[in-house]
């Protein structure tokens, strides 16, 4: 297998390697490709020792095997690195699984999508094959970058042969809304595949809030803003929209604006419709259904019925590029444009005029050029499109300052080019509205908006994009080492593991829900199992044992009656002590008759909540609630509890997904001032997990052990990832 082995570089993983290989009977020859994401990656490319992980173009079993030595050596001069793939796996992975399925449900084209088991199956080991061949390639230390919707399950392959690594993953197509992306029928193993990623960017904010919401409707983690818990990690999630090599095209657009230049055959053809009165009206893209090319020409028509003065003075010059022509639907879209160009053209053409001028091909760059600079109106429409850069090529053209960008509200390039002519794609007659507007608007106007959108592009570019991405990743090592420094693993843990045995009045304060057990939908159905009794009961031999919950003392009764543990229940009401029930607290319970029917509103209006009643509490439970939901009922229900609670001498605790109003005179913190004072302990430890948890932490001693579970922010000195951990620590102290 190829190997490239450096220090501290970039791996940067896409699908395509950024060069072409055409292989003839005597000759082999790798060119560079010049397309956005090889321009954008050029410089960190570039740098050090960094290279490319992907896949060269040619299945492995079509050429043998000594040219395949040869084309690799080649394609590693260039400093990348090859994934051997198939034609079986072309055919399954990537025309099948990446352009059948994920493509079009990620487009919002459910009717075009196929789930295919065997493709999804062919997904998964193409994507374990790009895992080998950059885990072969991976030091300590470096950084991958991986690309696209072809990999959204590599992070977490190489996360988990690799935890150590900082990867960064960047989608460059849209992320459906929740209600899309949940008909996938693999929707987690999509999710968390994503997520073996520490950074995940997005070209727009909406993409990443579709993202979010996934997420915690799916895996139903918790994200706070744009940061995901997920385990022992923190992923970052955030928006990047890509830009382009903005000096590029302007630069050529000036060199073939110089007289010294002698002009292109297209360009001359193009010049020879433009006088004062005609315009020429450009649209450019790749021949794909999300790009809106049959609605455009069905617009054209409309505008060409509605605004017949524009007759023989418009054009629209139509480049489509062809693509994925082995996959049905793209074949029948070529069909689709290939009639209604015909039909419009036969319905509307004059000896002497044409109304669409359509290419079917690819041109060179510098034909591209010559068409951006040649057309007085840019019209890209696309149905949905992840950012569109042709929108901001023809932008960055314009070296005059004039010209009309047209663009479509569905590209996530209308986030940020709010000065171009933003319409829906399928209201023809807004459509055609603003296609008049652009061919009538006063060339002032058209030059401030170039230059508005000009500025931005510039100091937005291509390399900007990439190196705030990476910025951003290089960022995430500081909240993984944030989580390093206070996890209890290694010489902290030792340390507390010899402590413990050396020490003799030991006192181990324990919460119990998300502490020493999971959380279960019901919390009725948390009770505690025979390897806890077990390790509760030798815990117990060497240590005073307090088990401290918010829990009923009817509960816990029910549960631990039986065993010689101390108990707090009630955060702090009622300590169970010798086999008897001693009340700490007097509390008065007439405030539930009030606070009640408040509850019972906001569990009849989110489904999924319910109340449970404790002695001295009344808490709201929403785990299983939809999240976004419970979000906002959550901040509506602490509003309206707030200005109730304060003179009550109550107050609200925001548990794990639970919302508890109880006495403000309680609490776990109460409890552990009044149990350090029964003894003179020379070890104390204490794990909890939640919010009122951080009481505790904060009556604890400096010498004490304080140890959160979980990673989210807490005044506790250690963290810990689960209760399946708090019980493997447990049996190590005994
Ligand atoms: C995906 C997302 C996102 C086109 N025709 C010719 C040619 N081009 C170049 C353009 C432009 C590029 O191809 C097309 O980029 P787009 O962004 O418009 O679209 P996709 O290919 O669908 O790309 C998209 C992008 O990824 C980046 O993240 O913006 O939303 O779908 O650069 O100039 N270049 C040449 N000849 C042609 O005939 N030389």
């Amino acid at each position: 297998m190829a190997q490239i082995i450096f220090m501290n570089k970039t791996i940067i993983v896409s699908n395509r390697l950024p060069l072409q290989v055409a292989i003839d009977e005597n000759s082999l020859t790798i060119t560079p490709s010049v397309g956005g994401l090889a321009t954008g990656m050029k410089s960190v490319h570039a740098e050090g020792n960094g290279i490319w992980v992907g896949w060269s173009g040619i299945p492995e079993d079509e050429i043998d095997s000594a040219l395949s030595i040869e084309v690799d050596t080649k394609i590693r001069n260039a400093k990348c690195v090859s994934v051997p793939l198939s034609s079986e796996d072309i055919e399954d992975y990537y025309e099948g699984f990446s352009n059948r399925a994920l493509w079009p449900l990620f487009h919002y084209f459910m009717e075009y999508t196929y789930f295919e088991q065997h493709e999804w199956e062919a997904y998964k080991r193409a994507n374990e094959k790009f895992a080998e061949v950059v885990i072969d390639n991976l030091e300590d230390g470096d950084t991958v970058w991986v690309h696209d919707y072809q990999l959204l399950l590599l992070p977490q392959l190489i996360k988990d042969k690799k935890p150590n690594t900082t990867i960064g993953f960047f989608l460059h197509i849209p992320f459906p809304s929740y209600e899309i992306f949940r008909t996938f029928p693999w929707r987690a193993e999509i999710l968390t595949g994503m997520l073996g990623a520490d950074l995940l960017g997005f070209h727009t904010y909406d993409y990443e809030r579709h993202f979010l919401s996934s997420v915690k409707r799916i895996l139903r983690l918790d994200v706070n803003f744009n940061e995901i818990n997920y385990h022992d990690r923190i992923i970052k999630v955030d928006s990047f929209p890509m830009g382009i090599d903005y000096d590029k095209f302007y630069n050529t657009a000036l060199k073939h604006h110089s007289e010294t230049i002698k002009k292109s055959d297209l360009r001359k053809r193009l010049e020879e419709h433009l006088t004062e009165d005609k315009k020429l009206i450009l649209s450019i893209d790749r021949m794909d259904y999300t790009k809106g090319i049959p609605n455009r020409i069905k617009a054209f028509e409309y505008f060409l019925d509605t605004y017949p003065e524009y007759k023989e003075k418009v054009r629209l010059v139509m480049l489509a590029v062809p693509s994925r022509s082995n996959v049905p639907q793209y074949q029948k879209l070529k069909r689709e444009t290939d009639e209604l160009v015909g039909r419009i053209n036969g319905k509307f053409a004059t000896v002497s005029w044409t109304p669409i001028w359509y290419y079917y091909r690819s041109l060179p760059f510098e034909d591209l050029i010559d068409l951006y600079i040649s057309s007085d109106i840019a019209l890209i429409t696309p149905i949905r499109d992840g950012m569109n850069l042709v929108a901001k090529e023809y932008v960055a053209t314009r070296i005059k300052g004039d010209g009309v960008l047209i663009l479509s509200e569905m590209a996530g390039a209308s986030k940020e080019m709010n000065e171009a002519l933003l319409i829906n794609p399928n209201n023809f007659q807004n459509f055609a509205w603003n296609l008049k507007r652009a061919l009538t608007m006063p060339l002032e106007e058209q030059k401030t908006r170039i230059k508005f959108l000009q500025k931005r592009l510039k100091r937005y570019d291509v390399e900007k994009w990439a190196k705030e991405f990476l910025k951003s990743l290089e960022a995430t090592k500081q909240i993984k080492n944030a989580i390093i420094t206070k996890k209890l693993s290694g010489d902290y843990e030792n340390h507390l593991i010899e402590d413990f045995k050396n020490k003799k009045k030991k006192l181990v304060l324990l919460d119990y829900d998300g502490t020493l057990v999971g959380f279960k939908d019901n919390p009725q159905d948390a009770q505690p199992d025979e390897a806890l009794f077990k390790l509760l009961d030798q815990l117990q031999e060497q240590s005073t044992l307090v088990l401290i919950s918010g829990r009923d003392k009817d509960t816990f009764q029910r549960w631990f009656g039986h065993k010689p543990y101390n108990l707090v229940t009630d955060h702090g009401v009622w300590l169970y002590e010798k086999k008897e029930w001693v009340q700490l607290e007097r509390l008065k319970t007439d405030w539930m008759q009030s606070i009640r029917p408040i509850l019972e509103t906001f569990r009849d209006s989110t489904p999924s909540t319910f109340i449970e009643t404790k002695n001295y509490s009344l808490a709201w439970h929403y785990r299983t609630a939809d999240p976004e939901l419970a979000k906002i009922r959550t901040m509506e229900l602490n509003t309206v509890l707030t200005s109730m609670v304060a003179n009550n001498g109550l107050s609200i605790l925001q548990g794990n997904k639970v919302i508890e109003i109880k006495s403000s005179n309680v609490n776990k913190g109460r409890v552990v001032s009044r149990l350090l004072t029964q003894n003179d302990y020379d070890f104390i430890m204490v794990l909890g997990d939640d919010w009122t948890d951080e009481y505790m932490f904060e009556e604890a001693p400096e010498s004490a052990y304080t140890i959160k579970v979980g990673f989210t922010k807490t005044k506790a000195k250690y963290q810990i990832k689960d209760p399946n951990q708090v019980r493997q620590l447990l049996q190590k102290l005994i």
